[in-house]
C-alpha cells in the first residue's frame, strides 16, 4: 500500500483529507476478531429464516462459475450481532473518527458482507447518494473477518478523487462509475488482516473483483457521519433506504418484499 502509512492519528486525519482512504493495522484484538468471526458463523446457522430473497435485509449476488443467486449480506446486522454492534461503538473506533472528523461520529449504517468463494463484486461506484441530506461527512470502516486480499475480492480503493465530490447524476439512484473514471494504476487493494481496519469516504470511488479463491471474504462495513453533519440519523436512513429498495425491487418485479 503505497498512498498511507499514517502513524499517528493526526496523520490519519492528513491522510483521510489527502488519499480519501487509510488503513490502521491491528486496531482490534484477536481475541475480539475470533468473536467476530465466530459470530458471523452463528448468525448464518441462527437465522437461516431470514435468508429469503424477499426480505429486504439480505442482498444477494450471482456465482460467477456457477450462476447459482447466491445470499451475501445482511444489512443491517448490528441488531442481530452482539458483537458487530460491539465493533460499531468499539471506544477506540469512535475515539479514531472523532479524530478524523475533529468531532464524535455517529453510526449511520452496518452490513456485515460474507461474500463466498465464487460470488460476484462490485462495479465502480461511490457510496454517496443524492438523497435529501445525505450527510456529504459519510465514511465507511470496513473490518475484515477474514484475510482479505486479490483473490478472495478485497475491496480496492482510488485515492484522490474523493476531492471532486459525487462523479455521477444526482438524481438520487445509485450508479457505477465508468471503469475510465479513475487509472488503474492507482488502485490500493484493501489487503487487510483480522484486526486491521480501512477507513474511506463517502466520494471516495471503489470496487470489487469476484471472489475466486476457496475462500470466505467476511467483512462488517460500518458507515458514520459527523455530529454537526445530521446527528444520529441511523433509524431515518433505514426508514428511507428500505421506502427505496421496496421501490427499486418493484420496477424489477420483485414485489411483497418485506423486512424482518
Ligand atoms: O464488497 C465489497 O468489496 C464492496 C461493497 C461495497 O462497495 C458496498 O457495499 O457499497
Amino acid at each position: 500500500m503505497t498512498a498511507t502509512s499514517p502513524k499517528t492519528t493526526t496523520d490519519y486525519r492528513a491522510a483521510f483529507e489527502r488519499d480519501g482512504f487509510f488503513v490502521v493495522r491491528s486496531l482490534f484484538d484477536p481475541a475480539l476478531m475470533r468473536k467476530a468471526l465466530a459470530e458471523a458463523d452463528q448468525l448464518m446457522s441462527d437465522h437461516a429464516r431470514l435468508k429469503n430473497v424477499k426480505n429486504i435485509r439480505c442482498r444477494w449476488q450471482d456465482n460467477v462459475f456457477t450462476g447459482e443467486c447466491t445470499f451475501e449480506t445482511f444489512d443491517p446486522v448490528i441488531d442481530l450481532g452482539p458483537v458487530c454492534d460491539q465493533l460499531a461503538h468499539h471506544p477506540r473506533l469512535l475515539s479514531l473518527l472523532a479524530t478524523v472528523y475533529g468531532e464524535p461520529a455517529h453510526l449511520f449504517k452496518d452490513k456485515l458482507i460474507y461474500k463466498p468463494p465464487g460470488v460476484k463484486g462490485y462495479g465502480l461506484h461511490q457510496d454517496w447518494i443524492s438523497w435529501e441530506g445525505f450527510p456529504k461527512s459519510f465514511l465507511t470502516v470496513l473490518i475484515p473477518f477474514d484475510p482479505a486480499d486479490r483473490d478472495n475480492g478485497c475491496t480496492v480503493v482510488y485515492p484522490g478523487y474523493h476531492t471532486a465530490g459525487s462523479l455521477t447524476p444526482q438524481d438520487g439512484q445509485y450508479h457505477e462509475l465508468p471503469a475510465d473514471t479513475v487509472d488503474e494504476s492507482l488502485a490500493e487493494p484493501l489487503i487487510l488482516e483480522p484486526g486491521d481496519v480501512a477507513v474511506f469516504g463517502g466520494f471516495t470511488p471503489h470496487r470489487s473483483d469476484p471472489n475466486i479463491s476457496d475462500r470466505w471474504r467476511r467483512q462488517l462495513y460500518l458507515s458514520y457521519n459527523a455530529h454537526s453533519d445530521g446527528g444520529d440519523q441511523r433509524e431515518k436512513h433505514y426508514r428511507e433506504f428500505h421506502a427505496w429498495l421496496k421501490i427499486k425491487y418493484a420496477e424489477y418485479g420483485k414485489t411483497e418484499t418485506y423486512f424482518e
